[in-house]
C-alpha cells in the first residue's frame, strides 16, 4: 500500500467514526516533554496523527454564563469518541505491521495532576490543524475553538501537513466573554491560573464535578461562520 494511500485510508476511518479533521506531523522534538510512562515508547513513534471531533454549536448554545448538565455529557461523549476513533486507528494501523499508541483525550496523571500525556494542542498546531488563538486553545478556520483532540502515535510512515498560517486578526470576542479577564491580548499573555481557579470554582458552584467551562469556545466562530456574518453572542 502506497504512502498516501495509508494516510488516506486512516483519515477515511476517523471521518467514517465523527472527526471533523486529521492532520500529521512529526513529533521528535516534541517527544523530550513528554511524561516519563510514554517516553520510551513514544521515541520509537517518530509520526504523530492529531485528530479534532467537532462540539455541537447548539450545545454550546445552551451555555449562559456558566457550564451545565448538558455540556458536561458532551464533553464526556467527545472523550470518549476521541479515545474510540485513536483505538480504531490503532488497530487498523497494527493490522498493516505497525506499532501504534493512542493517547488519551482527557486524562489527568495521578502524579502530575496538571498535566496530560502530551500536550494535543502543541501537536496539533504542528500537523496544520490550526493557530494558537488568543484564548489558549488551538482554533481551526472551520470550527473556531469547538474542537476537541486527540493524538495516536506511530511508526508507520506517513506524509506531514503543512502548519496553518492562520490567525486570529483583529477578533477579541473571547476576551469579553472569559468571567475573570485570563485571556490578553496574545497567546502569551494569557493567566493561566486565573482560568484554571475559575474553571474549578464552576465545577464546585455549579454541582458539576467536572472542570470545565467553556465559554471561551462558544464565542469562537471560525472562518466560515464569520463569514455569513455569525459571530457569536458576546
Ligand atoms: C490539564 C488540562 C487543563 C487544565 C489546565 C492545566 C494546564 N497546566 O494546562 C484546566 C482544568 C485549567 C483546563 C482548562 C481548559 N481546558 Co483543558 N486540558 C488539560 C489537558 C488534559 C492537559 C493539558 C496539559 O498537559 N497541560 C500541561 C502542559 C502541556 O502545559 P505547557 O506545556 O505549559 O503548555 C501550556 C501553554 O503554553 C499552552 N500551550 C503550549 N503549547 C501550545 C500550543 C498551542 C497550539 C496552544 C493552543 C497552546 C499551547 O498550553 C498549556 C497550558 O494549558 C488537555 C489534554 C491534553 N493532553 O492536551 C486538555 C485540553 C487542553 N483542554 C481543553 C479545553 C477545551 C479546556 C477548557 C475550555 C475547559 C472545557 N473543556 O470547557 C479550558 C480552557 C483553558 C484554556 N483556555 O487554555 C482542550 C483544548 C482543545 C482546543 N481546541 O485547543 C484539550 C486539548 C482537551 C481535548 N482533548 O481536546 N485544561
Ligand atoms: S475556560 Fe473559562 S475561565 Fe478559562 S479562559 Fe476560557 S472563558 Fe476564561
Ligand atoms: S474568539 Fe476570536 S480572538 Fe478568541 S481565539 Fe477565537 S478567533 Fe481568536
Amino acid at each position: 500500500m502506497g504512502f498516501g494511500n495509508v494516510k488516506e485510508e486512516l483519515r477515511q476511518l476517523a471521518v467514517d467514526q465523527g472527526a471533523a479533521v486529521m492532520g500529521v506531523c512529526r513529533i521528535e522534538e516534541l517527544a523530550e516533554k513528554f511524561v516519563p510512562e510514554i517516553k520510551e515508547a513514544a521515541s520509537k513513534l517518530p509520526f504523530a496523527v492529531s485528530i479534532g471531533v467537532a462540539l455541537q454549536r447548539a450545545v454550546l448554545e445552551t451555555l449562559d454564563n456558566r457550564p451545565n448538565e448538558i455540556y458536561k455529557s458532551h464533553y464526556r461523549a467527545t472523550n470518549t469518541q476521541l479515545d474510540t476513533i485513536t483505538f480504531l486507528m490503532a488497530q487498523r494501523v497494527s493490522k498493516w505491521g505497525y506499532n501504534a499508541l493512542p493517547i488519551p483525550a482527557s486524562r489527568l496523571l495521578p502524579l502530575h495532576p496538571d498535566r496530560g500525556h502530551l500536550n494535543h494542542r502543541e501537536i496539533a498546531f504542528k500537523a496544520g490543524l490550526g493557530w494558537r488563538g488568543k484564548n489558549n486553545l488551538l482554533v481551526s478556520p472551520v470550527y473556531g475553538s469547538r474542537l476537541r483532540l486527540a493524538t495516536l502515535l506511530t511508526d508507520l510512515k506517513l506524509e506531514t501537513d503543512p502548519v496553518c498560517d492562520g490567525d486570529c486578526g483583529p477578533c477579541h470576542a473571547c476576551r469579553k466573554r472569559c468571567p475573570v479577564e485570563a485571556i490578553g491580548e496574545t497567546a502569551a499573555d494569557f493567566q493561566l491560573d486565573k482560568c484554571r481557579e475559575q474553571v474549578f470554582r464552576f465545577s464546585r458552584e455549579n454541582n458539576l464535578g467536572q472542570a470545565i467551562c467553556g465559554l471561551c469556545l462558544n464565542c469562537c466562530p471560525g472562518d466560515i461562520a464569520r463569514k455569513h456574518g455569525l459571530s457569536r453572542k458576546n
